[in-house]
């Protein structure tokens, strides 16, 4: 099965490949560059270089030459690279500029390494077929780079994974449910350039190997079964190699690789990429609608994401479900007029009218739905695995325990060491050279191992999370009386225990272990701090047990690296203490903790006081000696005042309406209502305490604000904040939905309560791209591939939610279902599980 020698193939075979490959249909079809930069033709999509490399995350498969086929992103990272299967952190070209040549069809990208001097221009041509690749250098590729250079382009596993390749049309294997190639070491040469110290680092800590190549030819086609992936891969230079990436690491793709040859420079290489492309396909229709079903009464909208090609019908069809499996039309109607957004058109299909309870599906252009439910309580079962299961799964420095699975055990109880200065972390953290701090460089921080939640899939303690889950649940708590309780949390036997209720309500007991940690900070070095981080690539990348990535001694200099002395060892893989003092920490934290000492009265009377008085003395603290501020993390001028509001308002809560709190929420809401969004909505939190002037600016606030978001809102088609980024914007339509809300309680006659409504109708599955609900384990269709810590398993974390879509730039919108590697669309985090929980409940609120 393994073809390890690369003797160049004779040119006839490749020219008897190429042509063998090329379907009667698609050889005259030509692609043509768009307006939008890309090369194009019905069913068949390349962009190269629209989307770069991430400035601290580099390689987040989502770069160099993509190749879109039948409206699947299959392939990324289409570039030059020094290794076949390269991972997150490994090297990646620099991008000079970028041209699309409409004359030419053609697209061209010059590129770097500046570090071994090699200059380049990547250049992607439409051909009869397919594009026509080549790799042409300024230079002979340099002597250092030989056998290390080749032209790579991954493969998306969720869609290869168990099917086939053929090489040069006769010899054919299956791509491995999991890696099994034999590896090889691949020592970098003793004078490569330097990399970052913690690139170094991992390098050493993982071994220099790479896997051998599954098979290697003059072509390869992938998918030859089936007619959606089916793709061929030949090249007129050295020959093309599979590899599987999964052996290094396990969010790897399957590689093509081609060597780069010494001596040449034009056309050093050239592949040509044929898809077997179906002669007018169209993506069939999406039916976007909740998969938790809706209340009666209510709005039923569902959204229709067209192919602009697609022949749509004009109506849609809800049925309803028999207990004898039948369904029965209750309802046929119009969809409105497609509009089209990005590369595809948008329809509503209007079903308000059918109210009866029961279990229906929408039937429209040959399809029908999931089910999903009409019924009054349909919101109220949509947060509690939020709650009960995902935040209790991400708690830090105790054992979480369902049943008979333990999700994990007590974890790092060696927090923390003391950052040392002038540090610039990979996950971005930092320091100067001030560290704030009475520790020195590398000592052991006492008191740091308590409370907390991990962030997201990775395992950082990381503060302004911790704040907006502690204020969500707080707030959630009073607001909509959150007694759910099914946890049982015991902080000195540091255990938790789902399914197990034990008196006291989670959304308690959560905040509870969020200020634990908040205080420790506080306690610990005079204020609160950015964070707690794992000090190395090999301890960040770790998937499996939490209490397993360190060994959970403290660090002790005195002690050989194997050695172990009681609770200490010579193993300095505790995690980092960013200690640094920063206003806008020293703000969240009065804000968390005057929120959270609320939600504990009546529970834990002591902890409550001690979270207002610590609020009240971080509030005094910064307003006698302003922190300077190191670093801005809010961007344009006026958002700094943010963070001052927020800890206003929860401190003039807290304190029923105490001063000075009362006069400076007047003082900052003109400046905070430019930034209405971020936080200046806040004050329909501080009405009950404020005067009727007051509340005349919030409502003019409120209706220019209404007259903006309406306008925008109307240029999408699902009537929530677009996600525009380079993550997905689910925590934004969460926040939406529960700021809405407020608003709606404060001003009903102003903001109505659709918006809310709106929000968690398109998280539980009216978006873009698929109507998988964002929520795992939520409706009747979740994602439940999702970037969890358990991620390695192809798994989810119950009630987790994803951030959803993003949009491929320029234009194609991408959330795949079955896949779960893709950290800006499936990365879970707590702050935006905690922004769920509470729209949830507003939603749940609106509409009982
Ligand atoms: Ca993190
Ligand atoms: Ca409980
Ligand atoms: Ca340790």
């Amino acid at each position: 099965m393994y073809l390890r020698s690369i003797a160049a193939l004779p040119q006839a075979i490749l020219l008897s490949a190429l042509f063998a490959t090329l379907p009667a249909s698609f050889a005259g079809a030509q692609m043509k560059v768009t307006d939008s930069g890309y090369l194009d033709t019905q069913g068949f999509s390349v962009m190269l270089y629209q989307n770069t490399y991430h400035p601290v995350f580099v390689d987040e498969k989502n770069a160099a030459m993509q190749i879109i086929l039948h409206g699947q992103r299959i392939a990324t990272n289409g570039d030059v690279r020094l290794m076949p299967t390269p991972e997150q952190w490994d090297l990646v070209a620099k991008l000079k500029e970028r041209k699309a040549d409409k004359e030419h069809n053609r697209l061209t990208a010059d590129l770097s390494f500046p570090a071994y001097q090699m200059d380049y221009t990547l250049e992607v041509t439409a051909e009869p077929g397919g594009v026509r690749v080549s790799v042409n250098l300024d230079k002979p590729l340099p002597e250092k780079l030989a056998g290390r250079a080749g032209f790579n382009l991954e493969f998306l596993p969720s869609i290869y994974t168990g099917k086939s390749y053929a090489v040069d049309g006769k010899q054919f294997g299956v791509i491995p449910r999991s890696p099994q190639d034999p590896m090889q070491q691949v020592l970098p040469p003793a004078d490569d350039p330097k990399k970052l110290p913690y690139q170094d680092e991992w390098d050493q800590a993982k071994g220099y190997t790479q896997p051998l190549p599954l098979v290697t030819g003059g072509s390869i086609t992938l998918a030859a079964e089936n007619p959606l992936y089916r793709v061929n891969v030949s090249s007129e230079t050295a020959p093309v190699s599979l590899y599987d990436g999964r052996n290094r690491a396990q969010n790897g793709w399957f590689v093509l690789r081609s060597l780069i040859p010494s001596g040449k420079t034009e056309g050093a290489v050239v592949w040509h990429i044929h898809p077997d492309l179906i002669p007018n396909w169209t993506r069939p229709p999406m039916v976007a609608h909740s998969q938790a079903g809706y209340p009666p009464n209510f709005p039923k909208v569902a959204v229709i994401e067209l192919d602009p090609n697609f022949d749509a019908p004009k109506t849609a069809k809800v049925v309803r479900l028999g207990a004898d499996g039948s369904y029965h039309q209750v309802f046929e109607g119009p969809i409105t007029a497609p509009t089209p957004w990005l590369r595809y058109h948008y329809a509503n299909f209007d079903f308000s009218t059918v109210n009866e309870p029961g279990l229906y599906a929408i039937e429209y252009a040959g399809q029908r739905t999931d089910l999903f439910p009409i019924a009054r309580d349909v919101y109220s079962r949509t947060w509690q695995s939020s709650l009960d299961g995902f935040l209790a799964v991400e708690m830090d420095h105790v054992s979480v325990r369902e049943g008979y699975r333990l999700w994990h055990g007590v974890s790092h109880m060696d927090d923390a060491r003391q950052a040392p200065p002038n540090t610039q972390h990979f996950d971005g953290y930092s320091t100067g050279p001030n560290l704030d701090s009475h520790y020195n460089p590398g000592e052991h921080i006492p008191g740091l191992n308590v409370g907390g939640w991990f962030d997201a899939g990775d395992y950082d303690n990381i503060a302004p999370s911790q704040y907006t889950v502690i204020e969500n649940l707080s707030l959630a708590y009073k607001e909509f009386g959150l007694k759910w309780d099914e946890l049982s949390v015991d902080e000195t036997a540091r255990t938790v225990e789902m399914h197990r209720p034990d008196g006291v309500p989670d959304a308690v007991q959560q905040v509870k272990h969020g200020v634990l940690q908040v205080l420790a900070q506080y306690k610990a070095v005079g204020h609160p701090f950015m964070g707690m981080i794992e000090p190395n690539l090999r301890e960040y990348t770790h998937l499996g047990d939490a209490a397993s990535i360190t060994d959970e001694r403290i660090y002790s200099d005195k002690l050989g690296p194997n050695e172990i002395d009681g609770n200490y060892s010579g193993k300095p893989d505790d995690r980092w203490a960013f200690t640094t003092k920063m206003p806008f920490l020293q703000y969240g934290a009065a804000a968390a903790l005057a929120s959270a000492s609320r939600a504990l009265k009546g529970w834990d009377d002591p902890l409550a006081k001690e979270c207002l008085e610590t609020a009240i003395k971080l509030w005094d603290e910064e307003h006698a000696h302003p922190t300077p501020s190191q670093r801005s993390f809010y961007g344009p001028p006026g958002m700094a005042a943010i963070g001052e509001w927020r800890a206003a308002v929860q401190l003039l809560i807290a304190t029923d309406g105490g001063e000075p709190y009362k006069t400076r929420v007047r003082e900052l809401f003109p400046t905070v209502r430019q930034h209405f969004a971020f936080g200046g909505w806040m004050a329909a939190l501080a009405l009950p305490y404020m005067d009727a002037e007051f509340k005349q600016q919030l409502e003019e606030a409120v209706k220019s604000y209404k007259t903006e978001l309406d306008a925008d809102l109307a240029k999408t088609p699902f009537g929530v904040p677009p996600s525009l980024g380079t993550w997905g914007g689910s925590s934004q339509v969460a926040a939406f939905g529960s700021r809405m809300y407020f608003l709606h309680k404060a001003f009903p006659q102003i903001v109505g309560p659709e918006y809310t409504l709106r929000a968690a109708n398109y998280l539980l599955g009216t978006h873009p791209v698929s109507s998988t609900s964002y929520i795992s384990s939520v409706g009747t269709v979740s994602k439940l591939k999702a970037y969890g810590n358990n991620r390695a398993d192809g798994t989810f974390i119950p009630g987790g939610m994803i951030p959803g879509y993003i949009v491929i730039k320029p234009d194609f919108p991408e959330s795949i279902d079955d896949f779960g590697f893709l950290w800006f669309e499936n990365e879970y985090t707590v702050s935006t599980t905690s922004d769920w929980i509470l729209a949830a409940n507003a939603a749940d609120a609106l509409t009982r």
